[in-house]
Formats: C-alpha cells, structure tokens, sequence
C-alpha cells in the first residue's frame, strides 16, 4: 500500500514538484489513478479545507494548493474515467454565479468528456442567462451545475428558474452537485438529477441522456 500520507503532506506544503514526483512514484506502483486521486489529492485538499476555515492557512496558500492539486490531476487524467461504452450528447457545464472554485468541477468535466461526451466548459462565475443563452447556442442536451459554497447554492435555483422562463427546460436534463450540495437540496430546487462526485456525475449522465 503507498504511503498517502506523503502525497497529502506535499500538497498540504504546495510542494509541486514533490507531489507530482509522489503521483508518479504510485501509479509506478500500480496504484490505480482513481485511488491516488481520492486517497492522495482529494485528502490533501480536505485538509487545506480545514486549515483554510481554522485561519491556519490563507487564500494565497488555498490557491497553491489549489494550482498544485490540478498540475498533479493532469498526470492522472489519461488514466482515469477510461471508458468503453461511449455515450452521445452535448453537455454544458459552469461553476454558477459568484462561485469561483473549479477544481471538483473541472474532473466531472473530464469524466464527462472521457464517457464520449461533447462537453462545453463554460468556466466560473456563470451567470443564469449565459447557461441559458449557452443551451440555445449549443443546441445542449443536457446542463450541469457545480457550487461550492452555501452562499452560491441558491444561484443554482435562480439558474433552473431562467432556463424556465426562457421555454427551455423540458429540452435539457439538469444536474447539480458540488461539496454543500445534496440529493434533497437537488429535488427541492427541480433539479433532474445529483451526483455525489466526479465517477458518479458521468455515470449518471449517461443514464439520463
Ligand atoms: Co474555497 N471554500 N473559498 N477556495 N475552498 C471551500 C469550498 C470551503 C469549504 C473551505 C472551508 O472553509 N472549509 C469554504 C466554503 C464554506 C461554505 O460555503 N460552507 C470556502 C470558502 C469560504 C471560500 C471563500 C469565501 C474564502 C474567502 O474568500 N474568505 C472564497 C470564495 C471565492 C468565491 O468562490 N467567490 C474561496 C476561495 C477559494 C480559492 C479561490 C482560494 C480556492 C479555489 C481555487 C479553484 O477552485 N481554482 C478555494 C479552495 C481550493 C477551496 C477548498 C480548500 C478545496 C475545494 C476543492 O477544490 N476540492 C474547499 C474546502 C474543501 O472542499 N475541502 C474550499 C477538491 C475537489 C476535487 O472537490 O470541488 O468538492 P470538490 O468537487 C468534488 C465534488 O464536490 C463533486 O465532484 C468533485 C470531484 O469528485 N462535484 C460535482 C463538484 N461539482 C460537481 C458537479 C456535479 C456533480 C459533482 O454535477 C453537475
């Protein structure tokens, strides 16, 4: 069993090169992409997380940590979500308005694209109209929705709400998910579908398309 820890403590010190050096030492080891990524990467940014909330470490550290997170994630994606059974359909997917964090975001992207997806990545800070004028540029089938912050969960109504208004919403599937969001805030704000994390965000992607 690989040593975790060592991953999490590079990431934690924003120790690019170490954590980078450490990703490959694992998959060297025949550690599978998917368990680094959880048990090293995702672990690490808990951690940050915590320390961030505890005033332990500030937003300039978050973001190194963040930057290094994301160096280490690109090594593991050709290895991760490889997939046979390639699904069809176009999915646009955004951080929602006021809500600047893309890295959670970016892997359901990545997974998406690996089940065979035609994937528009929007980016952050999404505002409703432009996933609404999105859809209708696109033709999308399908929209998905990230938030991270409680603060920014109601934007994913207010999202929901203009595809509403704009006569769209029984043309595309709608599903949000994101660290606060959850199957029961999902049905509350009329969303189509929840997933917990990037592996089941693809899966049920797929069985909605
Ligand atoms: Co932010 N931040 N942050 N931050 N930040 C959190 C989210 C927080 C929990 C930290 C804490 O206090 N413990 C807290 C939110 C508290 C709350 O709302 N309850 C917080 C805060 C408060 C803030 C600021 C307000 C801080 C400040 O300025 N005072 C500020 C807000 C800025 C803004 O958005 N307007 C802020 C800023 C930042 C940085 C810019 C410094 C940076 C973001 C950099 C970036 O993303 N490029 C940052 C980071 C890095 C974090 C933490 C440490 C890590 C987030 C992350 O990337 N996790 C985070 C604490 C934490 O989550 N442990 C924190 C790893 C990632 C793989 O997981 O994003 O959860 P996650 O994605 C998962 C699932 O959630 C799911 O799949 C992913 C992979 O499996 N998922 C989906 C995500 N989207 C999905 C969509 C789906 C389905 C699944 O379907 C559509």
């Amino acid at each position: 069993m690989f040593d975790y820890q060592s991953i999490i403590n590079a990431l934690i010190e924003c120790d690019q090169a170490k954590v980078i050096g450490l990703v490959k030492e694992a998959l060297d080891q025949g550690e599978p992409a998917g368990t680094v990524l959880n048990h090293g990467l995702i672990a690490g940014m808990d951690i940050v997380g915590e320390r961030m909330e505890n005033e332990e470490m500030f937003i300039p550290e978050v973001l190194m940590a963040a930057q290094t997170m994301g160096a280490a994630v690109e090594i593991l994606k050709p290895l991760l979500g490889e997939d046979d059974s390639a699904a069809k359909g176009k999915v646009i997917i955004g951080t929602v308005k006021g809500d600047l964090h893309d890295i959670g975001k970016n892997l359901v992207a990545m997974m998406l694209e690996s089940a065979g997806l035609e994937v528009h990545n929007l980016g952050v800070d999404i505002a409703p109209e432009q996933f609404v004028a999105e859809i209708q540029a696109k033709d999308a089938d399908m929209i998905c929705l990230s938030a991270l912050l409680t603060t920014t969960m109601p934007m994913m109504k207010q999202t929901i709400d203009a595809i509403s208004e704009a006569g769209l919403r029984d043309r595309v599937k709608i599903m949000v998910g994101g660290a606060p969001v959850t199957q029961e805030f999902a049905d509350q704000i009329g969303a189509d579908g929840y997933a917990a994390d990037a592996g089941s965000a693809a899966k049920m992607v797929k069985a909605m398309m």
